[in-house]
């Protein structure tokens, strides 16, 4: 037996024709002489209905089934105004591929709601729902067509490594790990390496990266483990050509998702209505004067949380630029201007979704600027020796992908963003 169709194949020309179809058991019910069931697969449902008296052992195998066991049915495609789609299956052969254990952990259709823990821990009954489905469908499509942007944009999609012995660029925690006896880390971004690869002459590289962040943070808005489209580009004039980028991706990617996913972002009850390029811009010295009317805050402060969260109260637009940072609150490698850093954050209904800057390209200078960090270069000899070379001017961004789908599709908890989360407290499944 081998599926013929997918429920959602299935049309006019199907009726009366035979079929196979596979999926999941959602829900079945014993009439007696009659029973129904639900078969769920990637694209949608389809009503088994078997008779009784047509075949006995079949229905009492029919009838055995737990909800969510997978099977592949054989019938008659018949038409059924009452049920959904317009059309069921008679059935007529039956393979059981694996009977679900009873009682499920956690159901599938039922309205119950169960606490999100249970939800994480049995993520891949989870994983079954639509709404949680779709949530991974627009994830595919943002990377896809943010993807499609850079490729169009001449970017060489790279992975640099995840294991280092190079001290990280700061401002985390990292993971410390063994290997073969000495002491390596999880990277927390792949910052070095892509700052690294514009001294090669590919120019414009982009990264699907993961970031591993050893922040003993416990909120909803942080992961230890997560993703981010990272992108590093060389000969440029500043800030604003890596930012231009930024705001163009989204609109692409966005644009396209609006396109291509109305029937995911239905299902999420999801209408974004984004601003038109270009993105707002607030420079950090407006956002002390916002923030300074309501709370206690000083030039230099770091815009956590709480301040992101006034600003946007403040600000009209949904999406925008913090720039002009003071020096002191971007990591060594930021280009300075004066007291200012060549940086950005965009910030999406009051979070910050992606950070980038023009860096430091001039070997002395940025040895200066580590020297005056306190930064011991020792540990970034490899790193540094990328810049003795000949390096051209370049900056980037990173831009955290669970951030994006959080704010764009409204969801409380960056958890639901990603498959399996890690975070301080869960590390299965
Ligand atoms: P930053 O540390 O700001 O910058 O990270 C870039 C973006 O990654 C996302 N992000 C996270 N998402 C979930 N959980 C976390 N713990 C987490 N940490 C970061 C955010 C953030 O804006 N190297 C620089 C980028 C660059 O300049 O190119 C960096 O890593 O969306």
């Amino acid at each position: 037996m081998l599926r013929s169709h997918y429920s959602s194949e299935i049309g006019e020309k199907d009726y009366e024709k035979n079929i196979t179809i596979a999926g999941w058991v959602e829900d079945i019910r014993n009439l007696g002489g009659i029973a129904f069931a639900v078969l769920r697969d990637k694209y949608g449902r389809m009503q088994i209905t078997a008779i009784k008296k047509n075949d006995e052992q079949l229905f009492k195998k029919f009838v055995s089934l737990t909800r969510e066991s997978v099977i592949m049915a054989e019938g008659k495609c018949q038409k059924n105004e009452k049920v959904i789609n317009g059309w069921e299956l008679l059935l007529d052969k039956m393979e059981i591929l694996s009977m679900a254990a009873a009682p499920l952990p956690m159901g599938v259709v039922d309205k119950v709601n169960v606490d999100f823990d249970t939800r994480l821990d049995n993520r891949v009954i989870d994983l079954r729902k639509d709404e949680n489905k779709a949530i991974f469908e627009i994830r595919d499509a943002f990377i896809k067509y943010a993807s499609e942007y850079l490729e169009k944009k001449g970017f060489l999609n790279v992975h640099t490594p995840k294991i280092t012995a190079m001290s990280s660029e700061g401002g985390t925690e990292v993971f410390k790990i063994n290997y073969f006896g000495k002491i390596a880390y999880l990277v927390q971004s792949p910052q070095l390496y892509k700052q690294m690869l514009m001294a090669t002459g590919f120019d414009r590289v982009y990264e699907i990266a993961w970031y591993f962040r050893a922040e003993e943070h416990d909120t909803t808005r942080h992961l230890n483990e997560s993703t981010a489209v990272d992108i590093e580009m060389a000969f440029i004039d500043s800030e604003k050509d890596v930012m231009k980028i930024a705001e163009e991706m989204t609109d692409y990617a966005v644009e396209r998702i609006l396109d291509e996913n109305s029937k995911q972002l239905d299902l999420l009850h999801v209408s974004p209505d984004m601003p038109s390029l270009p993105y707002k811009r607030i420079r950090y010295d407006e956002v002390v004067e916002i923030l300074q009317k309501e709370m206690d805050f000083k030039w230099g402060d770091d815009i956590g949380t709480d301040e992101e969260n006034l600003l946007s109260k403040n600000v009209d637009e949904k999406i925008y630029f913090i720039v002009d940072f003071p020096l002191e609150a971007k990591p060594f490698y930021a280009m300075p201007r004066g007291k200012y850093a060549r940086a950005f954050d965009l910030e999406f209904n009051g979070m910050e979704i992606s950070s980038g800057a023009q860096r430091i390209h001039d070997y002395k200078m940025l040895l200066k600027r580590m020297e005056e960090l306190e930064i011991n270069t020792k540990n970034f000899e490899e790193y540094l020796n990328a810049f003795r070379y000949g390096m051209p001017p370049h900056g980037g961004f990173g831009y955290g992908i669970e951030r994006f789908l959080m704010r764009f599709l409204n969801l409380k908890n960056i958890r639901e963003c990603i498959l399996f989360p890690r975070d301080r407290k869960r590390l299965v499944p």
